[in-house]
């Protein structure tokens, strides 16, 4: 499972996820085990810290999971604690230009393709117990990032951040762009499923991985259909929300 977009027989495969919110192991096994292929592990949202990403990490590769982390922003030590901490998936969010993406592949990648910061000693390195140059091309082979397309000026500048070598691909961000065109969490309307489709046929065409968090809805299948390659759709918290609430209205008071 060295490239994570991979089968077995080398051909492209999509990957499917769910978050873990609450931070909690046993649920990244349950996500495991139920069959889903990736767990994201939230940064941007919520308090978590680099030692629970670890954990988690290590977690997911002990169930057989591969572990997405979701930055709280592109800042060097962020992108080099989760990838030591085991990630092998990493999005950063609000990436509006081309200039930071190339800063998210210069922290993301060994030299030549980037300038990552040597350690082998974690990990996400196979705690150094390997040849460093080998462990380091290794490591890029295996190491996916994605920047997140979330405003209208991710969308506008999409050409130039798509041209940026060493980058997996974009991950659209469906909530935020919502925000951004003025029709906050309205996931069917048809302005914010054009840009979607848009961004992803546009990734395709350059070469790239496209990425979306949707629950399963006609966006998500929209997405689907034009090809895209990782999509996140539920988490503990949210599904756990929706079954509890109806749990509750099954419930009688007395
Ligand atoms: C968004 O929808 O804005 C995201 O970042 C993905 O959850
Ligand atoms: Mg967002």
């Amino acid at each position: 499972m060295d490239d994570v977009f991979l089968d077995a027989d080398g051909k492209s495969r999509r990957v499917r996820g769910v978050t873990v919110n609450t931070g909690s192991p046993l649920l990244v096994g349950l996500a495991a085990q139920i069959g889903w292929e990736a767990i994201w592990i939230e940064l941007e949202h919520g308090p978590s810290t680099f030692e629970r990403v670890e954990n988690l990490c290590t977690a997911a590769e002990a169930g057989g999971i591969i572990p997405l982390v979701r930055l709280p922003d592109g800042e060097r030590h962020h992108i080099l604690r989760a990838l030591e901490a085991g990630a092998r998936i990493i999005l950063v969010p609000m990436v509006d230009d081309a200039d930071y993406a190339r800063k998210v592949v210069e922290y993301g990648k060994y030299a030549p393709v980037g300038a990552r910061g040597f350690n082998t000693r974690t990990p996400g390195m196979g705690f150094g117990l390997t040849d460093p140059v080998e462990a380091m091309a290794r490591a890029n082979e295996r190491t996916h990032l994605f920047t997140q397309v979330e405003t209208m000026k991710s969308v506008e500048n999409l050409d130039e951040i798509l041209e940026v070598d060493g980058l997996t691909g974009i991950f659209i961000g469906p909530g935020d762009l919502s925000v951004n065109i003025g029709k906050t969490g309205q996931m069917a309307d048809p302005q914010l499923r054009d840009i979607v489709v848009g961004c992803i046929e546009k990734a395709r065409a350059a070469g790239k991985l496209s990425g979306i968090f949707t629950l399963p809805n006609p966006l998500l299948q929209a997405a689907m259909d034009a090809g895209c390659d990782l999509v996140v759709c539920g988490g503990d918290v949210m599904n756990l929300g929706k079954a509890w609430t109806e749990l509750l209205e099954e419930t009688p008071t007395f």
